[in-house]
Formats: C-alpha cells, structure tokens, sequence
C-alpha cells in the first residue's frame, strides 16, 4: 500500500520537555495559592464567584493542565486559515523537531483562565504565524508574539483558546495605560485590571526548555 499524504496537525507549538514541565507546573500552583490567600485578591473574589463576600478556591475553580505547550499555529487539520502555508514554510520545517528555551516573564490569572506570558526570542519569532495577533479584535495594535502563552488551567467549560485572547486583552489594558492596583510579591509585582484580571511580572523569568513539534489530537 502506498504512504498517504502527510496530514496536517491539530497544532504546532514548543513542547515543555522535562523536568521544566514539572518546574513551571509547580510554580503556577506555588503562585496560584499564594494570590488566593492575599487580601488585595479577596476583596475583589466576587469576580470569581459573582457573589460579594464569597471566597473562592482557587485550586478548585481551575482544572490544572497536565503537559504544557506554547502553540504557534492552530491549524485545525488543515481547515484552519493558513494552515497549509505555516506547514510548507521553510523555516517551519527547518525547526520541526529543534529544542529553545522559553523565557516565561509573566503569570495571569482570570475567571477563566490561568496562562504565563512567553517573551519569544528573534528566532522564535520567526516560528508565529502573521496575523495570531491582528486576527484578534481589540488586539490590532499589540506587537507580534505579545499572544505567545502557555496554558496552565481552566476553568469548568473554558476552552484553552481563551487563555491568549484573556492575555491580548490584559495587555490591551496596559497598552492604554490601565496600571492596576499594585501589590509586591516575592515574585514580582502583580497588577489588578478590574473583572478578575490579575497578571504578575515575574522579577526573574522563568526558563524552559522546550521542543517545537506538532500534535495531533
Ligand atoms: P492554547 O494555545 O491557549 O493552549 C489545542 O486545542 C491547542 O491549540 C490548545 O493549546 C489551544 O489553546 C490552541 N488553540 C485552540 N484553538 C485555537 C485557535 N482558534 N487559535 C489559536 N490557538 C488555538
């Protein structure tokens, strides 16, 4: 029997390799916690809840990820826009299979999402599809690459989509100049931007290293 064409992948992106899965894994939980016990984070947990006075548990609201990726290109099989183009690039094919290390210099947290902001490197930016910003309303104006995450949980019923659209719009709030309330972390300063938004700016980003390569399901 003759070989099939090659079928294009659900997704492309860098792979967290091991042990820096498990390191970043451990990190997000670390923070995760320490923002559910901090006043700043209580007074404003009705976002979470819907309800003024309820706490809320953050270790439950979320559905952690298990292996953690940083997507490219979601190319659906094929069907989505550009699929078959970012498959055919060159420069695509030339790093299928190559390790990087990614600096992650941010974590955020939403009712819907938890995610930690990737800063890609000129190389890696070669790798990110044109349009993964400017296909996104509200989001025109941002650099290329500001959209480059990696998912770290969900809340019941999020798709993992959300999480680059809930960074393009914490971003958004900062490029016009929304500086939220501030609290200093041992970790870094996190910002408050109304609506259960929360980012914090790692002091030191954190570095992964990771496999660019493709999956299917
Ligand atoms: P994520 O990159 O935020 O984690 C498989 O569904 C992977 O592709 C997930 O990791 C998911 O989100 C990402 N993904 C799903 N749909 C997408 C879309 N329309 N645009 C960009 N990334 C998408």
């Amino acid at each position: 029997k003759e070989l099939e064409e090659v079928k294009i992948p659900l997704f492309y992106g860098w792979f967290l390799m091991s042990p820096a899965n498990e390191k970043v894994k451990c990190s997000a939980i670390d923070f995760v916690k320490t923002l559910d016990t901090l006043e700043a984070f209580k007074k404003h947990s009705a976002d979470f809840t819907g309800k003024a006075e309820k706490e809320v548990d953050l270790e439950q609201h979320f559905k952690a990820k298990a292996s953690l990726h940083c997507t490219t290109k979601f190319s659906n099989y094929g069907k989505a826009e550009g699929a078959k183009e970012y498959a055919q690039n060159l420069v695509v094919k030339d790093h299928f299979g190559s390790v990087s290390e990614l600096s992650l210099i941010a974590f955020f947290v939403t009712p819907r999402t938890v995610g930690a902001r990737v800063s890609l490197t000129k190389e890696q930016l070669q790798l990110w599809p044109v349009d993964a910003e400017s296909s996104v309303p509200g989001a025109t104006g941002l650099p290329h690459g500001s959209r480059a995450h990696v998912t770290l949980a969900c809340a019941a019923g999020v798709e993992a989509v959300q999480t680059g659209l809930d960074l393009l719009d914490i971003l958004a709030l900062q490029k016009d100049g929304q500086q939220g309330e501030l609290v200093e972390m041992e970790l870094g300063s996190l910002s408050y931007y109304g609506e259960g938004r929360w980012m914090l700016a790692l002091r030191e980003p954190i570095c992964a290293s990771a496999c660019f390569s493709s999956s299917y399901k």
